[in-house]
């Protein structure tokens, strides 16, 4: 990794899952699906990647679950993070490293900056008035409270926050408030809370989203708009035990908010991964393109409180390149919720289709804007069976086992190429080019279209040259090629079966990488395997079981 540092460096993040629940499709859609697409696709590249999460294990959420349940948090954040480590990686989400925001690390490094910020004077120490529960005998933050949002007046909304207009509040500031735990209304009781200036930094921030032109157009401009409207002090002390403590004595075991700790979870782990590596860590994130992956209802947080508290510490540790920023997921119209039964977790999904068609669907269906995406289980059959199996399915197939028949699995010696054999292998470099160019501008959905309509070029191909009928050898040479390079372009979205793919193809997978596309790699006399079906039809009956699932 060493020798290319500056320009090759690439770290990637993914939104942190709280340690409090399992992983469903929403989550995928926006932030881990994406997030891997890119990071597969600059690995095969030849570029140094670190793709990291962690498990989001403080703040009040967790802590009332674990309370309910008997059991410490620790016990509690640990059993969630196995579950959704492993649900991510039978999805064929592959980090570099996945740990916990209660890591040593993590707690060292967020003590650090505090002190770092405090020092710098941006942070200072108010008493105000906190929501205090007689009946629970407890100050009551964020998600101990249910109250209405004091900007846009939607009811049922957690203390520190509105799902309905995106803002993120104070938890004094929460209308009509009501303990989450017995649903008596709260008094209020003094408390002194340690407030970060976001105020003082507005211009700072301003100007950072002025200048960075990665960030997306449309997101930029709602950000700006709330600093042009006033950024209000940000609370990052709460009165809890289950947080990292506050590292003032004064502070008498305070804890500090998780939205303080949870994103300096994504340089701890790379640079703890790094490190464990032998690499200097501080200096390679400092020395890359930074992504993080989000999904749009944290835009608040990563666009303001995460800037703003690197800017604190001026810049010592880089800011994001992007902030590749998605929608939500709706399902079957509706909006996606558990409670409504308008749900589909990952695990129950895993358990009935292959990983690689929720990767294949979701991929197809979500732009890179703040647009909802709809998973429409009709739609999803229509595109597995007419575009995944119909189209790059059955060339792969026919090119595979059509040399299996009738070359006994041997590549044959092309001769002089025709017209449609040149503009076969110009369509291949052309739908590199464009696939390149999508994912590196994050479009990964029109990159999976471009693959989609080289598959419909191939097809025609070979339909046209019908290699059946004898003179097949540059069909047969051309069109393993092809598939080879359909491979390499489809990796990135669809690892479990372009493992499979190159494994009939009698071709070692880590030899794969992205420069060999659009190549002739193939070279006659190579012996391919027995070929292996990859895509099947997705039957009637499969969807409209999926559907009585939902009522
Ligand atoms: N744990 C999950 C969410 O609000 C939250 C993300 C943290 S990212 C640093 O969607
Ligand atoms: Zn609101």
């Amino acid at each position: 990794m060493r020798e290319n540092l500056v320009k090759d460096n690439i770290v990637i993040t993914s939104a942190l899952p709280y340690a409090n629940g399992e992983i469903h499709l929403g989550h995928i859609v926006s932030t881990y699906l994406p997030a891997d697409i890119l990071s597969r696709f600059f690995r095969l590249s030849g570029k140094n990647v670190v793709f990291t999460c962690a498990s989001d294990d403080f703040g009040t959420p967790i802590l009332l679950q674990s309370e309910k349940q008997n059991i410490t948090p620790q016990k509690y954040v640990e059993y969630w993070k196995e579950r959704d480590l492993k649900d991510f990686t039978d999805l064929g989400i592959m980090f570099d490293d996945f740990q916990n925001t209660s890591s040593e690390k993590n707690i060292e490094l967020t003590q650090y900056f505090f002190n770092q910020i405090h020092n710098n004077e941006l942070i200072y120490k108010k008493e105000i008035n906190q929501l205090y529960c007689n009946t629970d005998e407890k100050y009551l933050p964020d998600r101990y409270v249910l109250g209405t949002c004091p900007y846009c007046n939607e009811d049922n909304q957690y203390s520190d926050g509105c799902e309905k207009c995106g803002r993120a509040f104070n938890h004094s500031e929460v209308l009509k408030p009501r303990c989450a735990i017995c649903q008596n209304q709260p008094v209020l009781k003094s408390s002194i809370h340690y407030f970060f200036k976001l105020s003082a930094l507005s211009n700072k921030l301003k100007s950072w989203l002025d200048n960075n032109d990665n960030l997306q157009k449309d997101v930029k401009n709602y950000v700006i708009r709330w600093i042009e409207d006033g950024l209000n002090d940000w609370d990052i002390t709460r009165d809890i035990t289950w947080g990292v403590k506050i590292p003032l004595e004064e502070a008498d075991g305070k804890v500090l908010y998780g939205w303080f700790d949870n994103h300096i979870c994504y340089i701890s782990t790379t640079i703890n991964y790094l490190e464990s590596k032998g690499i200097n860590g501080k200096e390679f994130w400092n020395n890359s393109t930074i992504y993080h992956f989000i999904g749009k209802d944290i835009v608040y947080h990563h666009y303001l409180f995460l800037t703003a508290m690197r800017l604190a510490l001026n810049e010592e540790y880089k800011l994001p390149d992007y902030i590749p920023t998605r929608g939500h997921l709706m399902l079957q119209g509706e909006k996606f919720s558990k409670s409504r039964g308008m749900y589909i977790g990952l695990r129950d999904f895993l358990n009935d289709f292959p990983a690689d068609y929720l990767r294949y669907y979701l991929t197809r269906i979500t732009p890179y804007d703040q647009s909802d995406v709809n998973f429409d289980w009709d739609d999803f059959q229509v595109k597995i069976n007419n575009e995944l199996v119909a189209s790059i399915g059955n060339f792969i197939h026919r090119a595979l086992s059509f040399t299996n028949s009738k070359y006994s699995n041997t590549i044959p010696e092309p001769k002089e190429y025709d017209k449609d054999d040149q503009e076969l292998i110009e369509l291949i470099q052309e739908s590199k080019n464009k696939v390149r160019e999508n994912i590196e501008n994050n479009q990964v959905d029109r990159a999976m279209k471009n693959i989609l309509d080289l598959s419909d070029g191939c097809n025609r191909y070979f339909q046209k040259k019908e290699p059946w009928k004898g003179n097949s050898e540059n069909t047969i040479y051309l069109s393993i090629n092809a598939v080879h390079s359909l491979g390499i372009l489809l990796q990135p979205f669809m690892p479990h079966s372009t493992e499979k793919l190159f494994k009939s193809m009698n071709i070692e997978e880590k030899t794969v990488n992205w420069n060999n596309c659009g190549e002739l790699y193939i070279k006659s006399n190579h012996k391919i395997n027995k070929p292996e079906i990859l895509f099947k039809k997705i039957e009637d009956k499969e969807i409209s079981e999926q559907k009585e699932k939902l009522k």
